[in-house]
């Protein structure tokens, strides 16, 4: 018998097992206007990524024509820094690559790809290249294989690859793969789930997963489908740790990339993310019983697009690699590889 997991109980005989569409985009919309409480202000740190959270989940459920768009691109502008050509979360904060990625992410959901000044974008995400490939996610230089994903899915969004170093950026992130297959923030951190997609999802962006070799590929989705915790259904980030709707996301779209989405137990999976529904707000949460929010809501509802459990016309495909509608990646014409 090997050692007990650690897991959440889940009474599936008493939890929502039906897909809360409504609900769910009444929440997100809802939460966009809640601007005087205190979870609003407290997060003025991630806003960009909060909005892009939101608005991606809700055109997912095919209903991105309930937010006032004017209002967003509006926000977007006031968080460019013309100084540097990158965007911040929220304005008169920093800019930073992860918030500059949200911002793209935007412009380009939202059709308004005009409003960015190509060049400058790309000046400020070069000058962020270190000379050993990696990137920095700002002035403050930390260091983190999120960031090397940030910088290239930009610069792919606005086809300009080859502004970076791409040789060296691909040996920064070949340089973090570890010895169980998987990949961390920097060389020798422990593999992560979120820093493996981040890791794949660069090097399908740069069509370079064949740096990675069969045995390296079937040991990483051994350790990715490992994942699963037998009794809940759902998905941690790495052992021993609890599960979490929004590895739904980073470990799916991992196998997905490399062609191996079939190592999950797809039904167990469903069912968790449909448990983790609030059934009165709507929305997800990381558990079942938890108090949802747009990140956890976004990410079961990618996972679900990833799973194939509803068909297209309730839940739109999502792009593995970018995190967006696939129909907009088509009509942009943007390749990646999927192994
Ligand atoms: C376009 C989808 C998209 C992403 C942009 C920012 C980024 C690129 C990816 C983030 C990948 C990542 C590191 C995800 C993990 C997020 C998370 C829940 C971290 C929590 O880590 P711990 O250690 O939690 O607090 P665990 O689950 O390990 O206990």
């Amino acid at each position: 018998m090997g050692t007990p997991q650690r897991d959440v109980k889940v009474n599936y005989s008493e939890v929502q097992k039906d897909l809360l569409i409504e609900k769910h985009c009444a929440f997100l919309i809802g939460y966009g206007r809640s601007h005087n409480t205190y979870e609003y202000g407290a997060t003025d740190y991630l806003r960009m990524s909060g909005i892009y959270w939101l608005c991606t989940c809700l055109d997912l459920l095919h209903s991105l024509k309930l937010i006032d768009q004017e209002h967003i691109i509006d926000y977007i502008q006031k968080c460019y820094d013309k100084n540097s050509g990158g965007y911040s979360p929220c304005p008169n904060h920093d800019p930073h690559l992860l918030y500059t990625l949200s911002a793209v992410q935007l412009l380009v959901q939202l059709n308004r790809t005009d409003l960015i000044d190509k060049q400058s974008l790309c000046s400020y995400i070069k000058q962020l290249q270190q000379d050993d490939g990696s990137f920095i996610g700002d002035q403050w230089g930390e260091i983190d294989t999120r960031f090397s994903f940030c910088a290239v899915a930009c610069l792919k969004l606005i086809d300009s690859l080859d502004t970076i170093d791409i040789d060296r950026a691909t040996n920064f992130i070949m340089s973090c793969l570890n010895f169980d297959g998987g990949f961390g923030c920097i060389p020798g951190a422990e593999s992560h789930a979120g820093q493996i997609y981040c890791c794949l999802g660069f090097l399908s962006l740069v069509q370079r997963l064949d740096n990675l070799d069969l045995s390296t590929r079937n040991m990483l989705a051994w350790w990715l489908c490992e994942r699963q915790l037998d009794k809940s259904g759902g998905l941690n980030g790495r052992p021993e740790k609890l599960p979490d709707v929004c590895y739904s996301w980073w470990v799916l779209a991992s196998l997905k990339i490399l062609g191996k989405i079939q190592w999950i137990n797809r039904e167990k999976l469903s069912k968790f993310i449909l448990a983790s529904q609030d059934d009165e707000t709507g929305g997800c949460s990381d558990r079942p019983g938890n108090i949802p929010d747009p990140f956890h809501t976004l990410f079961g509802i990618a996972g679900l697009s990833l799973l194939n459990t509803y068909d297209e016309n309730i839940i739109r495909k999502v792009n593995p690699v970018l995190c967006m509608p696939e129909y907009i990646i088509q009509k942009l014409e943007i390749k990646m590889q999927l192994l």
